[in-house]
């Protein structure tokens, strides 16, 4: 990693290297030279195949939120000026550390107000974007019916056993079918428009000051064209519920209403002008389906070996797909009270 250290325009020698283990994707180091702290990554190529675009996505994305002056990631370059050092077939780039606290989960909803703040303001500050500049780093990234095709193409290749352990898993997400192209058809027929989305905003994506207050998104590596209910909805994924993703008691995951509620208001009181009325009718749908896309997402990848997300133990994708599965259906059996709950929010707009 010296090498690699050496390569960047980092003030001051490093003299303390920590690895941070919160993304499920890249690797994380905070550095600490006697001044100052760096972040350095090396990116996952099995996720990210073309790690130049990704860095100019996020070059031209930390520009202009730097230039309507605004807290964003600070890319530090290397001592060529490039955005990236290339070392053995591995990518790795850096930024500068933003002193900051990350939260798993909340349990406090002025939390909440300031995460969903934090989104829309994201979304109105790259609302002038042009994203058709911005690069696709990963085709499909939200197409739940592209993930739900992939789903049984891996299925196609999963032992039996295998498969009879995870019948109802498997049965639950094949009857979801014709939801997953729901949202997918209306972006078709240009009835949801295209924006500049962050595509991963979950609760650890955003940084908190010591006041709790709300600095800025990070991991900025999918930024790029997509629905902004995927945005919003995979906020609230992670915003508005009792666990994490990572808890595997089932009795201990549940959705919480009031936080959907806290969420939503704060979401709509900066970007509701911004919002069709197509939008605005599918977004409790939306949440139910981020549940059932990122369930999916984490059985698939459990079938296939375990080859995307980091895990620590073989079963650890299964049971974050049942956690994410279980959220799923409560949301359906709940739609008309987020829905409610929705309209007499959006009432007083
Ligand atoms: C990954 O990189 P990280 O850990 O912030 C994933 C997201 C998932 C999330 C689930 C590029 O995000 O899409 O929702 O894990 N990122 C990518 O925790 O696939
Ligand atoms: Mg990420």
């Amino acid at each position: 990693m010296q090498k690699i250290i050496k390569e960047f325009e980092f003030n001051g020698a490093i003299v303390e290297i920590i690895e941070n283990s919160l993304g499920l994707i890249n690797n994380t180091y905070v550095l600490r030279s006697c001044t100052d702290k760096f972040v350095l990554q090396k990116i996952n190529t099995y996720v990210f195949n073309n790690p130049v675009q990704l860095m100019e996505n996020i070059y031209l994305i930390t520009n202009h939120i730097n230039n309507l002056d605004k807290v964003t990631l600070e890319i530090i370059k290397n001592k060529q000026g490039g955005l990236l050092v290339e070392s053995n077939g591995d990518f790795w780039r850096a930024f500068k550390f933003i002193k900051s606290q990350v939260y798993l989960k909340i349990d406090d909803p002025s939390l909440i107000f300031e995460c969903a703040k934090c989104l829309a303001n994201f979304h109105k500050n790259l609302l002038v974007f042009p994203f058709k500049q911005l690069n696709t780093v990963i085709p499909n990234f939200h197409n739940t019916s592209f993930i739900f095709d992939r789903f049984k193409e891996i299925l196609l290749k999963t032992s039996e056993f295998e498969k009879i352990k995870c019948i109802s898993q498997i049965n639950y997400i094949l009857s979801k079918e014709n939801d997953c192209k729901i949202i997918h058809n209306l972006i078709l027929k240009k009835k949801i428009p295209l924006r500049v989305c962050h595509n991963d905003p979950k609760i650890s994506n955003i940084l908190f000051d010591s006041k709790k207050k709300a600095i800025c998104l990070i991991d900025l590596d999918t930024v790029m064209s997509g629905t902004i209910l995927s945005d919003i909805s995979d906020a609230i994924r992670t915003c508005c519920v009792s666990q994490s993703e990572e808890e595997k008691d089932l009795d201990k995951v549940f959705f919480k209403f009031d936080y959907f509620e806290v969420f939503i208001k704060s979401y709509l009181r900066v970007n509701y002008d911004s919002l069709n009325k197509v939008e605005l009718s599918n977004l409790v749908f939306s949440v139910e389906l981020i549940f059932l896309e990122q369930g999916i997402r984490f059985l698939s990848d459990y079938f296939n070996g375990n080859k995307y997300f980091k895990v620590r133990h073989q079963k650890h994708n299964l049971l974050r797909a049942n956690n994410q599965l279980k959220l799923s259906k409560e949301i359906r059996n709940n739609r008309s009270k987020l829905q409610k709950i929705l309209d007499n929010i959006t009432h007083n707009f």
